[in-house]
């Protein structure tokens, strides 16, 4: 990792969410196979795309990948991950969601989980994922 961080590259700025439920678990989705880094358990979210705000691309990318609706005043910022990625550099920023309608359901993924942070240690996430585990403890705790 250390000798991409020299070099000059492209961010791909990424959102996802911890969509947190009333017993303190957290919703993770499987990648699904054909897709970047298939079978690992990840934050649902995705690219934002030119011209739109990372709220904004939350909310589209829950409604596309669950199916649930978000106020985008809703959404909370969390904390962020920083990785290298082939010839880019994904910025991935992390929001709590606690409120949302609907009953989330696996649209792309093939999936879902409703885990405690402890719990995910356990699981295999993409590499940007991990060290949100902790902080996100941190802050629930
Ligand atoms: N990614 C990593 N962790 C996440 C998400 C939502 C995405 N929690 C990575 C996987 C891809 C890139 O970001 O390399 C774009 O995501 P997607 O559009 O394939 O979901
Ligand atoms: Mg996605």
């Amino acid at each position: 990792m250390a000798k991409n961080l020299e070099a000059p590259t492209t961010l791909l700025p990424v959102v996802a969410a911890a969509l947190v439920d009333g017993d303190g678990r957290v919703l993770l989705q499987r990648r699904p196979p054909g897709k970047a880094m298939a079978g690992l358990w990840e934050f649902p979210g995705g690219k934002v795309e030119p011209g739109e705000s990372p709220e904004r691309a939350l909310v589209r990318e829950l409604a596309e990948e669950l199916e649930i609706v978000v106020d985008p005043a809703c959404v909370r910022p969390a904390c962020f991950a920083s990785a290298a990625l082939g010839e880019r550099h994904l910025i991935l920023l992390l929001y709590v969601v606690d409120e949302w309608t609907g009953e989330p359901r696996a649209v792309e993924a093939s999936g879902l989980a409703w885990v405690r942070p402890a719990e995910m240690r356990a699981l295999p996430m993409p590499p940007a994922d991990e060290p949100l585990i902790d902080l996100l403890a941190r802050l629930m705790a």
